[in-house]
């Protein structure tokens, strides 16, 4: 049979031996399967070779996606997880694999996603002799994962796993990597094998203290000016039902962050949109002027708090969070409430919650969301971006799965495709990494296969993870890449615009690729878009083709993106409110 297989190499047909013995691998395989895994991101490799030998031979339930790059794979991983809530599986060889993956794991860390990464390891006689593709994971992974390990022993692989998925997808959810010696998943492993854990030092409080929800209520009832700041962990939490009940019961206002976007309706009369740096006047003046904030599943990130002498400052501060460790962190908090979000709002909700009467304070908000609304214009050097970002809404519904790149085209999609459902957005937050957008889209595409899922990107961040582009043809994935080309790094240029005199170092994108061009040479349809008159047709055949499009739209280069709170400013002294 070897010999057959020789003589093609590539074939995929082969008859598997079946009478080989059983490997760490193929127990590591078994393992992945008893937790419903269905799809791991991955690239082979010398220290992986066992895992995809068994992968190979099992003819597994899961579709193993190879990626172009193993950050194509984590990132994809990543809009996996975010749009599914299921756990995302990465797979990389030692060395420079696991080095590749490095920002994914940050970004996965700093944006609380629940993620198993794999990572083979130089065999245990060689560790610490710097080995071929040796790099010390553990180490390099420490500070940015929730867990990590590396087998020692094959017997515990089945331990560590059922560890992993578990510390992955529970209380603040992150990344927890496994480390695999080559001797580990060669092993010919015999029990007794380690499968139960007892960990006494992770015990997620999920249920809020009864005394602390008394305490949150009745400073509600002294409040005249409440808000609630709602982060990413309501969607974490599935409590988007809850919020909006507690929220229609209350009548309490609702700020958004750019995480949580979609966690509270977003065309809701009570939303006041996004907060922060480009967060909207309304938004930005209720956390200013608030005179009791309720922050749940949020926290308190510096690109939403601005200069936090002015943040809330007249405020007293209530924060659910099932991360402790967030509670008091950046501000000063008078009723912490350690819980899950959904747990916490639940609890709110079997209370007689009244509506307030703060009709003022919603006059007041809704004046001035009348008054300062987000503008732009229109501009004869190129399409709006502002304006092209609504008619996308407009063509989906507004129901499409939505990830961004990172820079000016992430902060106008958040700015202007307004989410009222949960679940349908994923960008990078707290690391900012470019070429996230469109690889995560491939995950989100692969996790909820019959939705529409647009990826928004600059033409800077696009080139970064670009080489994916052919998944979108070898697996017909229906993605919709918008690149809001301005030829620039925009977000640089403008920041250079207005706090560097203009000395534009190195933001101009003078030379780009022919961006259809390279879309067909991947198989995939490319479009360019270079007036507004021309969108709507455009828009329309996207949207009815049932494939993968690249469409390079001609934004006006020198578009800002506005309102901003300048570095160092309170988010009361924002630029840019008006025309
Ligand atoms: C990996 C990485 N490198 C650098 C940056 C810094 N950065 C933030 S926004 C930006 C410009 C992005 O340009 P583009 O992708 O064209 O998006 P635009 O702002 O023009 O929409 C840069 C370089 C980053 N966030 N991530
Ligand atoms: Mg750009």
């Amino acid at each position: 049979m070897k010999a057959e297989a020789k003589m093609n190499p590539q074939t995929t047909d082969i008859t598997p031996e079946v009478n080989e013995p059983r490997t760490g691998a193929d127990l590591l395989i078994e393992l992945l399967e008893e937790h419903n895994v269905d799809t791991v991101f991955g690239y082979p490799g010398g220290a992986v070779l066992p895992i995809y030998d068994a992968m190979y031979r099992a003819k597994t339930e899961f579709q193993h996606i190879l990626t172009r790059h193993e950050q194509g794979a984590i990132f994809a991983a990543e809009g996996y997880a975010r749009v599914t809530g299921k756990t995302g599986v990465v797979i990389a060889t030692s060395g420079p694999g696991a080095t590749n993956l490095i920002t994914g794991i940050t970004d996965a860390m700093m944006d609380s996603l629940p993620l198993v990464i794999f990572t083979g390891q130089v065999a245990k006689t060689v560790i610490g002799t710097d080995a071929f593709q040796e790099s010390d994971v553990l180490g390099i992974t420490t500070p940015i994962t929730k867990y990590n390990y590396q087998v020692d022993d094959v017997r515990d692989l089945p331990r560590v796993v059922n560890e992993a998925f578990h510390i992955a997808s529970t209380g603040r959810p992150g990344p927890v990597v496994i480390d695999i010696p080559k001797n580990i998943s060669e092993a010919l492993p015999e029990g007794p094998f380690n499968r139960e854990y007892n960990l006494p030092g992770y015990q997620p409080t999920t249920k809020p203290n009864p005394m602390q929800i008394v305490k949150l209520l009745e400073a509600l009832e002294k409040a005249k000016k409440p808000l609630i700041l709602a982060g990413a962990g309501v969607l974490f939490a599935d409590a988007t039902e809850e919020l909006k009940q507690f929220v229609e019961r209350s009548q309490i206002p609702v700020v958004n962050t750019l995480l949580g976007l979609g966690g509270f309706p977003g065309s809701h009369p009570l939303s006041l949109g996004m907060g922060g740096m480009h967060g909207s006047y309304t938004a930005n003046m209720a956390m200013y002027e608030c005179d009791y904030l309720i922050n749940i599943g949020a926290r308190f990130d510096d690109r939403l708090t601005g200069n936090l002498d002015h943040f809330a400052p007249f405020a007293k501060v209530a924060h659910i969070d099932i991360d402790p460790a967030e509670i008091g962190k950046n501000i000063k908090t008078a009723i912490p409430v350690v819980s899950d979000a959904k747990e916490a709002l639940k609890a709110l909700l079997a209370k007689d919650v009244k509506p307030l009467a703060h009709g003022e304070w919603l006059d007041q908000l809704n004046e001035n969301n009348e008054k300062y609304p987000l503008w732009y214009e229109h501009a004869d050097e190129g399409i709006s971006p502002q304006w092209l970002t609504k008619k996308i809404h407009e063509h989906t519904n507004g129901d499409a799965i939505v990830t961004t790149d990172v820079g000016q085209n992430q902060m106008w999609a958040a700015q202007y495709y307004t989410l009222d459902k949960p679940n349908n957005w994923a960008t990078s937050g707290g690391l900012g990494s470019m070429g996230f957008g469109f690889p995560a889209a491939i995950g989100a595409q692969l996790g909820r296969p019959d939705d529409i899922v647009v990826s928004i990107n600059g033409d800077g961040g696009f080139q970064m993870n670009l080489q994916e582009l052919i998944l979108l043809k070898q697996l017909n994935l229906p993605v919709k890449v918008i690149i809001l080309n301005n030829c620039a790094l925009g977000m640089v240029r403008q920041w250079q615009e207005d706090f560097y005199d203009e000395r534009y170092s190195e933001s101009l994108l003078d030379m780009n690729p022919d961006f259809v061009k390279l879309a067909e040479s991947y198989g995939v349809r490319g479009v360019i878009v270079e007036s507004e008159d021309e969108v709507d047709k455009a828009l329309e055949e996207m949207f009815a083709y049932d494939g993968p499009v690249v469409a390079d739209f001609r934004i006006i280069p020198k578009e800002r993106v506005l309102p901003i709170v300048a570095p160092g400013k309170g988010i009361h002294q924002m630029l840019g409110v008006e025309k």
